[in-house]
């Protein structure tokens, strides 16, 4: 191994930031940063293809640092390299504020591709970056050499999503993947032998990927031959770097103590000696800055004269398209699912902005595109992915999708929302659109049984901040839904949408639900004795429930509330229009959980729902005896009124 002063000098500095960040900190991870500094150093000099001052350059590399908990290397990495990154900033990491949050956030940090720290998302997040890669080549017809980098640790492979996603990407043949395991047989309780014994090799090479092991961490020349015969493979590859956690520390490295916490003064210290770094805590010599400098000139200088610098997405607007869908004549009755594959279907066709697919149960969730064909190893121009039965994966190559330009959509049963739950909360976290197709959303699902019907779903992904939950009523609703959803550029959205057919009650003059909640029938501006609110299929119980009260005299307005995120953001007048404060007899009506509905009832009203596990039964017969009946509803009405 041959490695030069300044070369040793560069990697220390990285290493050693990372070390005085942490300890400044008093919080964070120093020891992967200090075993991964010359991977770090000699992926950004020697391979890396960016631009610190056009971070968002649309012809570069990405790098995933999926074993988030190692930010500490990243923030040093950038701030060599030129980033937007001060030293001010990496002495402020982990503060209130700061561009250097305890775990990398995208969208804060200029460098940062994708938010990490949940153990595994990075992975499945660069498989969807990959299959953008391929699918922007095959549509644009000019073809890129791009690569997706990750740092994969022990966590990180344990992870199920994981697994899921390198078997896509092994199935896709991704060969613009190149991933770096930080092999260090080091995990929070200990050894890894404690729990993960598998040879992570052969596994690999199973899911049909191209691996390079036996690469000691240390050694750069070694690190930088393996990624140049990685980018020969046609396979994703990985390289299995075998690494010491914590490298330079001598009473810390090799073991758990390593991992998440500071050194300490004194380790640091000792440190220092051991490494031959005689800087003071953030102090970096003229000659590493310069060093960096240099090779970043060069780079940049490199790629003006050869690089393509653009391949562009088109046809971003869907007004048209929407419009066209508007015109149309819906059915009598017709599942909002299916209304959701006409929606999908005319936008996928009038724009390529649109990927995506389902874990394995397109016929149901209707997401199918039928002007399309399928994604596969040897044409990746298709809109129609099919992730196989893996819902974890999905949510997080749709997030890696979402992170390069397409606006994906990803479709399964609402019940197993809940596998992919952690991805779904981080498109809502990093702020992307991706369109989440859940179908079956209720009891109303029918035989499948309590395994597959819905209760706590709905109602537990409302709880996700800057997420979007639709659940529309009717045709007319399910587009205008479509149509909100596609203006936010910056939230997620979840559709859903039932598995039965529910009659058309609106039209598109009639549908408000572009605000999230709206009355559907009843005047607004008068006062009625009360307001039944519904969403989804049980909308039509309130209007037929409102027709039998009006035979009574009892009057009452029916409010549809597709969105309730939407409704949030009206202003308080138009929420009060449509809920008026003096109108406190208030029943909601919702196949699912009923906790949260409090929030628009208020003290004095009644909230139909269900509380305890579905039956296995016909959907109509399941409703019925749960409650969902226009009976029912006349009797909380009743019992409301005689208070
Ligand atoms: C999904 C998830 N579960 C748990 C954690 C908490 N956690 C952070 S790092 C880690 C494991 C550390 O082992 P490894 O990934 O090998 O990292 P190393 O200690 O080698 O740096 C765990 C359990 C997490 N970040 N994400
Ligand atoms: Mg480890």
């Amino acid at each position: 191994m041959t490695i030069n002063d300044i070369e040793k000098k560069c990697i220390n500095a990285i290493r050693f930031l990372s070390i005085d960040m942490v300890q400044k900190a008093n919080s964070g991870h120093p020891g992967a940063p200090m075993s991964l500094a010359p991977l770090s150093f000699v992926l950004w000099r020697d391979h890396l293809r960016f631009n610190p001052n056009k971070p968002k350059w649309s012809n570069r590399d990405k790098f995933i640092l999926s074993a988030g908990h190692a930010s500490a290397l990243l923030y040093s990495i950038l701030h060599l390299t030129g980033y937007k990154i001060s030293i001010n900033d990496i002495k402020n990491f982990r503060q209130y504020e700061s561009i250097t949050p305890g775990h990398p956030e995208y969208g804060l940090t200029d460098g940062v591709e994708a938010t990490t720290g949940p153990l595994g998302q990075g992975f499945a997040n660069g498989v969807g970056m990959a299959i953008a890669l391929k699918r922007k080549e095959s549509i644009s017809e000019e073809s890129n050499d791009n690569i997706i980098y990750s740092i994969v640790s022990d966590g990180d492979l344990m992870e199920g999503i994981s697994s899921e996603a390198a078997s896509i990407a092994g199935t896709l043949k991704l060969d613009n993947i190149i991933y770096f395991y930080d092999s260090n047989n080091i995990s929070i309780e200990g050894s890894t032998d404690l729990a993960f014994k598998e040879n992570v090799s052969q596994r690999f090479q199973s899911y049909g990927w191209n691996v390079i092991e036996n690469i000691e961490g240390e050694d750069i020349n070694k690190i930088s031959k393996s990624i140049d015969l990685a980018k020969e493979s046609d396979l994703p590859s990985i390289i299995i770097l075998n690494t010491k956690i914590g490298h330079g520390s001598p009473n810390k490295s090799g073991t758990e103590k390593a991992h998440g916490e500071a050194l300490g003064e004194g380790e640091v210290e000792l440190t220092r000696k051991e490494l031959n770094w005689t800087y003071d805590p953030f102090e970096i010599p003229d000659d590493v800055y310069k060093y960096f400098e240099d090779f970043v000139n060069k780079k940049i200088s490199e790629y003006e004269d050869g690089h393509p610098s653009s391949i562009n997405l088109l046809n971003s607007d869907f007004s048209k398209s929407l419009e066209e869908l508007k015109s149309l004549t819906a059915s009598e009755n017709i599942s909002t699912r299916d209304s959701s594959g006409i929606v999908l279907n005319k936008l996928s066709e009038d724009s390529n902005l649109f990927i995506g697919g389902s874990a394995d149960l397109a016929g149901s969730t209707k997401t199918y595109i039928n002007s399309s064909t399928s994604i596969n190893s040897s044409d990746y121009s298709g809109v129609n992915m099919h992730y196989g039965v893996r819902e974890h994966a999905m949510g997080g190559i749709s997030n890696g999708l979402a992170l390069s330009g397409f606006i994906p959509f990803a479709g399964t049963f609402l019940i197993f929302s809940d596998y992919m739950r952690n991805s779904i909360r981080l498109s809502a976290l990093s702020e992307l659109q991706v369109l989440y197709i859940l179908t079956h959303d209720s009891i109303g699902l029918g035989e499948d049984g309590p395994t597959h019907q819905p209760i706590s779903q709905l109602m537990s992904l409302r709880l996700i901040p800057n997420l979007l939950v639709f659940r529309p009523a009717d045709y007319f609703e399910t587009i205008k839904c479509f149509e909100e959803s596609l203006k936010n550029t910056n939230k997620p959205s979840v559709f859903a949408l039932t598995r039965q057919g529910v009659p058309t009650l609106t039209n598109n003059a009639t549908s408000e639900s572009n605000k999230g909640g709206y009355v559907l029938s009843g005047n607004p501006e008068e006062t009625q004795d009360i307001i039944l609110i519904g969403t989804g299929s049980e909308v039509q119980l309130c209007i037929e429930a409102q027709k039998e009260l009006n035979k009574i005299n009892i009057t009452s307005r029916v409010v549809s509330m597709p969105c309730w995120e939407l409704f949030e953001m009206q202003s308080d007048e138009y929420k009060n229009k449509v809920l008026p404060a003096g109108m406190k007899k208030r029943v909601s009506v919702e196949a699912g959980a009923t906790l949260g509905w409090q929030k628009y009832i208020g003290d004095n009203g009644i909230s139909i729902g269900i509380d305890e596990f579905g039956s296995s039964a016909p959907g109509n017969i399941v409703l019925e005896k749960k409650g969902f009946s226009v009976e029912n509803i006349l009797s909380a009405c009743k019992k409301i009124l005689e208070r």
